[in-house]
């Protein structure tokens, strides 16, 4: 007898966009393996959680019947690629997203075991010999982009839209920052280098944010995605796993050598960067028109996670708009469920059917929480020091208390927290920052750009839920009366010096 080992299954879901079937799917796929719960996760995709080991392949083979899979979901390769979702700008978004799907598909390993391990396809050797069906394996070509090898470490492609910073960018190891001119796209910005995750008491280890390199033609995309992947595969550290991330290859080789290794994969040279300019990494919640004349209806959902909650039948809920719905869902970098592509005619039935299921009261709350992320944690993450998504609702009820007796209830801050120092939720570029040390114990950051662009710093370590409320009644109390218009906390908390401004990743833990 076997014990009955679980598994989570994340999908592949490049820019986060999935039809109303697959979601049916999902859907059918959650209820019948996976505790009638779905995750929406920080990289615009889904977790399955609780699965048990004899359900894999059928949750595999259920997902393929959609024609969804889990290739490269983990692992030391590329990773889900991520689009930023702006509602408003239809045709850009379109054009970006197919980049973002080629350039998935592009980098998922080439090798036929995924297929033979979860599908059960039969694979030929050269001279026609069965393998995965008791014959000898086949030795299977070399992946074109990995090699024999893979990379040193996971490896995130994001494709992001100003002026919204949805995807946060500066957290990615290679970052497109869409060009525009007059609507049309040009090219992108790239950004190299971008990461969270770090070790306490590790000072070897930081987050970073990506440095912008220059800038492209759009059809140097795949080329580009190639070069860089390239650079870190053959450079970056197979010795030591905690500095195996682009990041350190680059601040350890320095940003010019490695720029010049790219450039001399591609055969020619960056151009310099073009301006551009983001204003936030959140979204904008509730109804929004695209210039295509179709209306999108951005939801919150708590920290992405979708249950029968005993207060809001929400698995049921999105089940029934699914049924409904004749457009897409997009699933957003900040854990939130865009329906969208809805035609001018439907959408008086998806109004109604939002309030008649609940769903629009579920985008009310103060700035804080409408702009709150958590990671998973407790009780699936084996890496968990602290709870995250099943704590952070409840200590925002006691922050909005504060909020509301300084005035700041409708103030947009950014609050994320993760479970330990990996960085799930991207805490070390939130406004208020919390990392988990032991259960209770946290560390709280502050000073960090409301639109991703700046790395936050420890105010307090280690320290318990009391501790953080009345450091932030006193932080917050400031803000509220020495803020200049239009001040962000962020920038508020280093201008008054309660925390160092972090210019560079390598000084986070000075
Ligand atoms: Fe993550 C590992 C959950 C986004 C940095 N992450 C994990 C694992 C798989 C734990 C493990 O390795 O055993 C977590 C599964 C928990 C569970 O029970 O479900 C986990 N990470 C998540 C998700 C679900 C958080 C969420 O609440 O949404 C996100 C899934 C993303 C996806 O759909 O692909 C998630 N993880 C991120 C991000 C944010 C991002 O990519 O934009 C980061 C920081 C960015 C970065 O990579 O630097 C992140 N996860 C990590 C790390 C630290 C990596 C490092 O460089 O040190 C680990 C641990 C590791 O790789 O060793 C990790
Ligand atoms: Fe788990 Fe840590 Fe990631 Fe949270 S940040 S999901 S606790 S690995």
């Amino acid at each position: 007898m076997e014990p009955a080992y679980r598994f989570m299954a994340r999908v592949r879901l490049p820019g986060g966009v999935l039809t109303p079937a697959q979601w049916l799917k999902l859907d059918e796929l959650a209820r019948r393996h996976a505790g009638e719960s779905l995750r929406l996760t920080t990289r615009q995709t889904f977790q399955l959680h609780h699965v048990r080991k004899q359900a894999l392949r059928p949750v595999i083979q259920g997902l393929r019947d959609v024609l969804l899979d889990t290739r490269a979901a983990c692992g030391d390769d590329t990773r889900g690629v991520m689009a930023s979702i702006n509602p408003e700008l239809s045709v850009l978004h379109a054009e970006v997203l197919a980049l973002a799907v080629k350039a998935s598909n592009h980098a998922a390993p080439k090798t036929g075991a995924y297929d033979e391990i979860w599908y059960g396809a039969e694979h030929r050797t050269p001279d026609g010999k069965a393998s995965g069906t008791g014959g000898k394996p086949e030795a299977g070509p070399e992946e074109p982009l990995y090699g024999a090898t893979y990379l040193p470490r996971k490896f995130k492609i994001g494709f992001v839209i100003p002026p919204i910073n949805d995807i946060d960018v500066y957290a990615q190891d290679l970052g497109f920052i869409a060009i525009t001119d007059g609507g049309e796209l040009k090219g992108f910005n790239v950004a190299i280098g971008g990461g969270m995750g770090r070790t306490d008491n590790t000072p070897a280890t930081y987050p970073r944010l990506a440095s912008v390199i220059g800038f492209i033609p759009k059809d140097q995309v795949i080329a580009v995605c190639d070069a860089v992947i390239a650079v870190q595969r053959d450079y970056g550290d197979r010795v030591d796993r905690s500095r195996a991330r682009f990041k350190y290859t680059i601040d350890d080789k320095g940003l010019d050598v490695i720029r010049a290794l790219v450039e001399a994969r591609l055969g020619y040279a960056f151009e310099p960067a073009r301006p551009y300019a983001f204003t936030s990494n959140g979204d904008a919640l509730g109804w929004r028109q695209g210039e295509d004349g179709r209306w999108h209806f951005t939801l919150r959902v708590q920290n992405g996670r979708i249950s029968n909650f005993s207060d809001l039948a929400l698995l049921d809920a999105l089940r029934a708009v699914a049924r409904r719905h004749t457009g897409r869902f997009r699933v957003t970098p900040n854990q939130n469920l865009v329906i969208a592509d809805i035609e001018a005619a439907d959408r008086p039935a998806m109004t109604a059917l939002l309030r008649e299921r609940g769903l629009d009261a579920l985008n009310a709350g103060s700035g804080l929480r409408r702009n709150s992320m958590a990671c998973v944690a407790f009780p699936t993450c084996g890496l968990a020091m602290a709870e995250s998504e099943r704590y952070l609702p409840a200590l925002v009820d006691k922050i909005d208390a504060i909020l509301g007796r300084h005035g700041l209830e409708n103030e947009p801050v950014t609050i994320r927290m993760t479970g330990c120092p990996n960085g799930c939720a991207r805490p070390y570029i939130a406004e208020i920052g919390l990392t988990g040390r032991a259960p209770g114990k946290y560390n709280l950051y502050l000073g960090g750009g409301f639109h991703g662009q700046r790395l936050n710093k420890m105010a307090l370590e280690n320290v318990g839920e009391q501790a953080i409320l009345d450091y932030l009644d006193g932080a917050l109390g400031r803000y509220a009366g020495e803020r200049v218009p239009g001040e962000h906390f962020g920038d508020f908390a280093i201008r008054i010096g309660l925390v160092p401004e972090v210019r560079e990743g390598r000084r986070f833990n000075d």
